[in-house]
């Protein structure tokens, strides 16, 4: 069967097959791995997030863009590729199509990936952290289109919260305003990506997959658009508590403003120092957060396809 995509999308067989069968199927994204991390981990992150996945009863689908072409799927040479390509583009919703007809390579991010997922009818999207309302948005008006994205497009994104470098506050704002559910899995607080605890109360809470998958299914049966939020904890094991974070941070953010970092750069600069002043302790930690949202994203997919 051929998926009534266009003439730019090439959707991977496996892929193909399995939402032709009805089989749960889970986008990935790859800003992560094109801006997020430096190689080799995130060469090795990548292909560990598809096998858990794989190992949940779910089919992988990492989403980019390669020289023109929009990926469903990305094969293990392709996704090996992009993680040592140079110079790839930051994909969002503003400039994905620009990358189709200029035949450029670039990673997705969430807004862009959660935009390609529902163009092949993949309802569940793994990812680290969404981008959201940065501090200091008042002056800047830097606010990630991924809110925007969250509020239209009706996909469940499985992330750790917002990025703790974000207002975690005004981000949880404006997706009230946009209606986006947020619903933290197992606990009554929002997490700060790297931190399981933020200040702020979980809007929503829900304990196991088939849960989150009935709100879903009741959201659908009410004709209610626009994605869902799954905040999942990241495992104690690996957290660096909020208050060391946060000195991370501000050191990060003073930086930024010091080298006049703007607009798309601000994320991947903030990200790379926060790496560089941890000496790497950040990066594990991420890397752990995304496998444990891969493996809450296939079960939510499981889930769904069996309702
Ligand atoms: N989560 C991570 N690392 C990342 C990102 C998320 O653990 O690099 C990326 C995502 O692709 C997200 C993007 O969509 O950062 C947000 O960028 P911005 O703030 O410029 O919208
Ligand atoms: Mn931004």
């Amino acid at each position: 069967m051929t998926m009534n995509l266009n003439q730019y999308t090439d959707i991977s067989s496996d892929v193909e097959n399995a939402l032709a069968a009805g089989k749960p199927v889970v986008a990935l994204e790859s800003t992560i791995i094109t801006h997020g991390m430096p190689y080799p981990d995130n060469s090795r992150m990548a292909a560990d997030v598809e096998a858990i996945i794989t190992q949940e009863g779910a089919v992988p689908a990492t989403i980019a863009i390669v020289d023109g072409r929009l990926k469903i799927g990305l094969s293990i040479e392709e996704r090996e590729a992009l993680a040592q390509v140079k110079g790839a583009m930051k994909l969002s919703r503003a400039d994905l199509a620009f990358a189709l007809s200029e035949g450029r390579t670039g990673g997705t991010t969430v807004a862009a990936t959660m935009l390609a997922a529902h163009l092949a009818g993949i309802k569940v999207f793994a990812t680290g952290g969404i981008g959201g309302v940065h501090k200091g948005a008042e002056t800047s008006f830097d606010i990630s289109a991924d809110l925007e994205e969250l509020g239209r497009t009706p996909v469940i994104v499985v992330s750790a919260g917002a990025k703790a470098i974000l207002d975690i506050e005004k981000t949880l704002e404006v997706l009230e305003t946009k209606g986006v559910p947020v619903v933290v899995y197992g606990s009554d607080t929002m997490p700060a990506f790297w931190s399981r605890q933020s200040p702020l109360k979980a809007p929503l809470r829900l304990d196991t997959a088939e849960n989150i998958a009935d709100f879903q299914k009741a959201r659908e049966a009410i004709g209610v658009i626009g994605g869902m939020l799954i905040a999942n904890p990241i495992p104690q094991a690996s957290e660096i508590p909020a208050e060391i974070m946060a000195g991370y941070i501000s050191e990060a953010l003073s930086r930024a403003t010091r080298n006049g970092i703007t607009g798309k750069a601000v994320t991947p600069f903030l990200l790379s120092e926060i790496l560089t002043i941890t000496k790497g302790e950040s990066l594990v930690a991420n890397i752990a957060l995304v496998e444990n949202n891969a493996r809450l994203a296939a079960k939510i997919a499981v889930a769904l396809s069996t309702r």
